[in-house]
């Protein structure tokens, strides 16, 4: 069989905004019911989410069965973890808190069969390479791996054009909440001086020719941020999106007395 096409690669390349949604419940069927909703991506977070690599793989494995590429956020960016997921069948990357070139080189070289980079080789073993089914994967993996560098502090924003230069990063991703909390703002998301932040990040990615990502759950801040050329949008949370659902429910049954 073929090598699994990294669709999400092939979003970053065309014209246009994508938006997808985080998932942070790590049932199976919560990645599942989400991939049918008509998001044009998913991110499965690792990083904040109780997830181990077994429970990203039933993930994965649950969505793929839909048209729809997936995200994987590792807690971070360690070589050996990034190996594992890569084999579990990971292609895209989205690596927290990256705030310098040295380290958004190794997370590409970890990402890279040798020449190119470190990951370690065991094609034959790994649900990345359709368990050996897939022809060629040694040959092409490196091709259609994708690594985003997340951007959510101070360091991080004052090397965004040496980490966007690193050869094997394909995108950044901006952080507002983090961000904040570097700023001196925790829980502040939405303080002038973090908003301003963000909109220096962002142009400032656009400007080297990276594609730029972002996370803003509020419509005013989707535009805002599109508007300065962002091009890939996480715009909620399985937790946000189902808690609101509920307690807007249970208060307007209550409003009926
Ligand atoms: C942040 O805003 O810090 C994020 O990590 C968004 O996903
Ligand atoms: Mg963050």
């Amino acid at each position: 069989m073929d090598l699994p096409s990294n669709e999400f690669k092939r979003q970053l390349a065309r014209p246009g905004v994508t938006h997808g949604l985080l998932t942070g419940i790590t049932d199976p069927a919560m990645a599942e019911v989400l991939a049918a909703t008509g998001f044009d991506w998913l991110l499965i977070d690792g990083e904040h989410a109780p997830h181990d690599v077994g429970s990203i793989m039933s993930q994965l494995q649950a969505v793929a069965a839909y048209d729809i590429p997936v995200i994987v956020r590792p807690e971070v960016g360690d070589t050996v973890l990034v190996k594992r997921l890569l084999d579990v069948g990971a292609q895209t990357l989205l690596v927290p808190m990256v705030e310098s070139a040295a380290q958004a080189a190794q997370v590409a070289a970890a990402m890279r069969y040798p020449p190119n980079g470190v990951r370690g080789v065991a094609a034959s073993v790994n649900r990345a390479a359709r368990w050996g089914a897939v022809d060629g994967y040694l040959q092409g993996a490196d091709h259609e791996v994708c690594l985003v560098c997340q951007i959510e502090s101070v360091p991080g924003v004052a090397a965004i054009e040496e980490i966007a230069a690193v050869d094997g990063v394909d995108a950044l991703f901006v952080g507002p909440t983090d961000l904040a909390a570097s700023l001196g703002l925790i829980g502040q998301a939405r303080h002038p001086d973090v908003l301003a932040a963000v909109d220096d990040a962002i142009e400032r990615i656009v400007a080297t020719g990276t594609p730029a990502g972002v996370f803003a759950a509020q419509p005013d801040l989707i535009e805002r941020w599109t508007g300065l050329g962002a091009t890939f949008v996480a715009v909620g949370t399985d937790v946000g999106l189902l808690r609101q659902a509920a307690t807007d429910l249970a208060a307007a049954l209550r409003t009926r007395g």
